[in-house]
């Protein structure tokens, strides 16, 4: 016999298989702790589109979710895109985790979108971005930007129709307190390195499809 909590898990799980989402299992904290809260953001080599398919975008956001947790980070927001993402995360106990749960992140993929494209070796990330929120309002409107990017970059018209970022998790789980706080701040004077194209996917795998063609034909 199956326990209530079991039950409750295997539907929630069932729930959000069905939904093509697979996401983070925590509820989203609400404690504001200064020096422990980052924001990072990461590019791909000449902002190129690796990640430019559902397939690429799971993978990516999968292998996100183990080396998080894996290095005891805990997640507040994601957004993953085919050239970049950004997440928001409070350190464990030290912040010097950070660049090794990075470079683990940034060489698993790596290797793995190489094996795919039989590129070996070659470069797939350029560098990451961190900075230590130390204002809790500075954090909540970087929550909120986080949370909202993929209709930042033209991709969707409501930031929970995409699955590979913490938008629904974010709607579904927060309090609603909370999550009220977080909406009510605006993204229009955050500065932060984004200046990556927001292609849709088909415009990705077709501007792919046009540089292959281009590099077998000499052009
Ligand atoms: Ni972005």
């Amino acid at each position: 016999m199956w326990s209530a909590a079991a039950c409750c898990r295997f539907a929630l799980r069932s729930l959000l298989r069905g939904r093509g989402m697979n996401m983070w299992h925590h509820r989203p904290a609400h404690l504001f702790l200064p020096n422990q809260l980052y924001r990072v953001t990461a590019g791909t080599h000449h902002k190129e589109h690796f990640f430019r398919s559902d397939d690429r975008l799971r993978l990516l956001q999968e292998t996100f979710f183990a080396c998080i947790r894996r290095s005891g980070w805990e997640l507040q927001s994601w957004a993953i895109f085919s050239n970049h993402y950004h997440f928001i995360a409070q350190a464990p106990v030290q912040a010097e985790t950070l660049k090794p749960m990075l470079q683990r992140l940034h060489s698993l993929t790596a290797r793995e979108i190489n094996r795919l494209d039989q590129t070996a070796g070659r470069k797939v990330w350029f560098q990451y971005w961190d900075t230590c929120l130390t204002y809790e309002k500075s954090y909540l409107a970087r929550l909120h930007y986080v949370n909202h990017n993929p209709v930042h970059h033209g991709l969707v018209a409501v930031a929970t129709q995409y699955p590979f970022c913490s938008a629904a998790w974010f709607a579904e789980r927060a309090e609603p307190t909370f999550r009220r706080k977080v909406e009510s701040f605006t993204c229009n004077h955050i500065t932060v390195v984004d200046d990556f194209e927001g292609l849709s996917q088909q415009a990705a795998v077709e501007q792919s499809a046009s540089k292959l063609a281009h590099s077998t034909t000499g052009a």
